[in-house]
């Protein structure tokens, strides 16, 4: 018997050092200590042994068993062991001392200025907004004295939503939302992307932005509007730009002009960035009308106030030399890298 034990610890130790993986290991505990293993078989052929030899064999079975237990754990361990080293060599390595490719994004120019006003602007008190783009009739429009049929929501066509909201046209959208918000009095701007149904050429995109401006207080007059108009422009160029102000009509202002500004494609001889005329629509403004300030809540008898539409994205081009808007568009990154040390 003894025999038996010692043949069977061998093939045991034989078979084990050929084991590989968990499935092997595993194989060899069903194999050997299982429910029909060799070791648990020998130890249910005591019960036919004398007492005597029972209790010395019983020992050695016992031992065996033991035996076999530990270094199957062991040999478990060791796989699991190998199989994480194997892992962690074949794991892409990175030297984080290498220099880094050169081909990190950029902001975009519009975004680069538009960041640039909201610091004018902060620093004269104003506090920056921002909206939805997608708003409803009365945002869009009736709040902004522009009923349905008005002549006014010709040029302001858009995409309509099955549950009748617009993909606003201007950013004059959030007035009202924002004048009931803060009360009077108020210095807010608040960019945003615009969406209109447009044939696009040179200066007109069917997606743009612009950056609406207002404030409202008690007497506020068109001077305090020609004051920020000026001090914005000046900042955003960083030197002199000939603007021209002309009356234009828009229903949510009384007056309303057209802030122009010398183009800077051309410097004024006129190209198609300007549509040849030397001027781009840059800016219009106007002293907010009483029936907005009104339908916000506002009296217009003790408050005054102005309001300014900036085309963002002309603006853009106007200050880094783009010449055609539907490059922003476009995707292409050639144009987008220049930016890319700003
Ligand atoms: C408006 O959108 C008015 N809400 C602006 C306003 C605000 C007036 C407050 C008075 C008081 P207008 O449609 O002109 O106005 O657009 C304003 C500016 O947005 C234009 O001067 C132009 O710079 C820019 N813009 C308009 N349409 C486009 C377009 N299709 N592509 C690019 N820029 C555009």
């Amino acid at each position: 018997m003894q025999e038996r034990i010692e043949r069977l610890k061998e093939q045991f130790e034989t078979e084990l050092n050929k084991a590989r993986t968990g499935e092997a290991a595993e194989a060899l505990r069903i194999s050997y200590l299982g429910k029909k293993g060799a070791v648990t078989e020998l130890l249910k052929g005591l019960k036919d042994a004398s007492n005597d030899q029972r209790k010395e064999i019983g020992l050695h079975v016992n031992q065996l068993k033991k035996y076999a237990e530990t270094l199957i754990q062991q040999k478990v361990e060791e796989i699991k062991k190998a199989e994480i080293e194997k892992l962690v060599n074949s794991a892409e390595k990175y030297d984080v001392t290498l220099p880094s490719e050169d081909n990190v994004g950029s902001y975009t120019p519009i975004t680069l200025v538009q960041r640039q006003l909201e610091e004018i602007f902060s620093s004269m008190g104003f506090t920056i907004e921002d909206f939805s783009e997608i708003v409803n009739d009365y945002q869009c429009f009736e709040s902004l004295n522009i009923p349905e049929f008005h002549p006014a929501r010709d040029t302001h066509d858009t995409y309509y939503l099955e549950n009748g909201q617009v993909l606003k046209t201007h950013t004059s959208a959030a007035q009202n939302a924002i004048m009931r918000k803060y009360g009077p009095p108020l210095r807010a701007i608040f960019p945003g992307r615009c969406f209109r149904n447009e044939s696009t050429d040179a200066s007109h995109e069917t997606t743009f932005f612009q950056m609406e401006g207002i404030m409202i207080d008690k007497d506020i007059s068109i001077s305090n509007l020609i004051y920020f108009m000026k001090k914005m422009l000046s900042e955003v160029f960083e030197r002199d730009v000939k603007v021209r102000l002309r009356p234009g009509f828009f229903p949510f202002v009384e007056p309303g002009f057209e802030l122009d500004i010398n183009c800077l494609i051309c410097g004024g001889d006129g190209c198609p960035s300007c549509k040849n005329s030397g001027w781009l629509e840059l800016c219009p403004c106007g002293m907010i009308h009483p029936n907005v300030l009104k339908m916000a809540g506002i009296d217009p008898d003790e408050y005054t106030g102005f309001a300014f539409g900036l085309g963002l994205t002309r603006l853009a081009m106007m200050k880094y030399g783009v010449k055609d808007i539907r490059d922003f568009n476009s995707g292409n990154l050639k144009s987008l890298s220049q930016f890319k040390h700003e």
